[in-house]
């Protein structure tokens, strides 16, 4: 195992000083489930150096919380964090708080977004980096470019394949400056070993750190053979999927018990022969389900934006993409959503 290196890079407390309250300290949260979210954190460790707190859905609004209530925060990035229609007014009322403390935010997204809370944010002089069209990552590089090092487009290109978003204008130029099949085999060893490292803080941190050092993934120890027991697993889904998937008239669907939900939805979409797939995981400590929702390219609605509004309806939370998108439902409201979401989808 390779030695971690300190994940803290923040300033020390200014020691015998008076004048309380310096804000010095500049912090990104970004989402952790994936490469885009991990590679926007590592560009801005590279342009700004800081802390990185790493997040997911569930957990996006208490850390950004604890983060404001720090009085040392100078200035905040937000990266790869879309909102819903549960969270969003919070979310203006925290950026308030902190834009009243001085508080320098960007807000980094790629996410479907009310247009309602954009002009909120305008008006608080949050600055909003947002294009529905580019993965986080590329955005971050076009934004901060003169910040970062040569070997920052890699990271962008490799974020853009695993948000399928390397054939959008900046996307694709930037995998072009490499092989192709070099940038697909990093970026899909670094999305396996995010995916199977979620329960693993510290590591996900030390991927951010090896990333804004401008390391490849094959250059990160282990990280090949580690995608290759997660590549074992996921043929063991496929098996699974095929015996356990089941279908309504637009949707498969399947609950997972054994393995994240995000990386057996995709099977469920492809094997079900539907236009929609629905992959879902009890947290049992929670009391609700972690759904994923996947559309094939025949798919015409915008599912990120039905299931925000269903999801929200029936007690939870959700959104996302056109294609890809995700939700929190109450345990007991399982089958109402999918019976729900069939019904939406005709
Ligand atoms: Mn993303």
């Amino acid at each position: 195992m390779a030695t971690r290196k300190k994940t803290s890079k923040s300033s020390k407390k200014a020691s015998g000083s008076k004048t309380t309250k310096q804000r010095t300290k500049v912090v990104c949260i970004s989402h952790k489930e994936d490469a885009d979210g991990i590679s926007s954190a590592a560009l801005i460790r590279q342009a700004f150096g800081g802390d990185s707190i790493l997040v997911d859905y569930p957990s996006q609004m208490e850390a950004i919380t604890q983060a404001s209530l720090d009085e040392k925060l100078k200035s905040l990035y937000i990266c790869d964090l879309g909102l819903s229609k549960k969270n969003q007014d919070e979310f203006v009322e925290l950026m308030k708080t902190l834009r009243k403390n001085k508080v320098s935010v960007t807000y980094i997204d790629h996410h479907d977004i009310d247009p309602k809370i954009v002009k909120d944010l305008e008006k608080i002089k949050v600055k909003l980096i947002h294009d529905i069209n580019e993965c986080t990552t590329v955005q971050v590089y076009k934004k901060f470019k003169s910040k970062l090092s040569e070997h920052s487009p890699f990271i962008a290109a490799c974020a853009a394949i695993t948000d399928y978003m390397e054939d959008r204008p900046t996307g694709s130029k930037l995998l072009q400056i490499y092989d192709r099949q070099f940038a697909l085999i990093s970026a899909t060893v670094l999305t396996y070993n995010i995916v199977g490292h979620q329960k693993d803080p510290d590591y996900l941190l030390y991927l951010v750190e090896e990333l804004a050092d401008s390391k490849f993934p094959h250059e990160i120890p282990n990280t090949f053979e580690f995608a290759q027991i997660q590549v074992d697993k996921l043929a063991q889904i496929i098996a699974k999927v095929k015996e356990g998937m089941k279908t309504m008239k637009n949707i498969g669907y399947m609950e997972i018990i054994d393995a994240g939900a995000s990386g057996a939805v995709n099977f469920v979409l492809g094997l079900s022969g539907k236009d929609v797939g629905v992959a879902y995981k009890e947290r049992v400590d929670h009391g609700i389900y972690a759904v994923s929702v996947r559309g094939s390219r025949e798919c015409k609605v915008h599912l990120g934006k039905i299931v925000n509004v269903l999801a929200t309806e029936l007690g939870g939370s959700g959104g996302g993409h056109d294609k890809a998108c995700g939700a929190v439902i109450p345990k007991p409201k399982i089958n109402k959503f999918l019976k729900e979401f069939n019904k939406k989808l005709n």
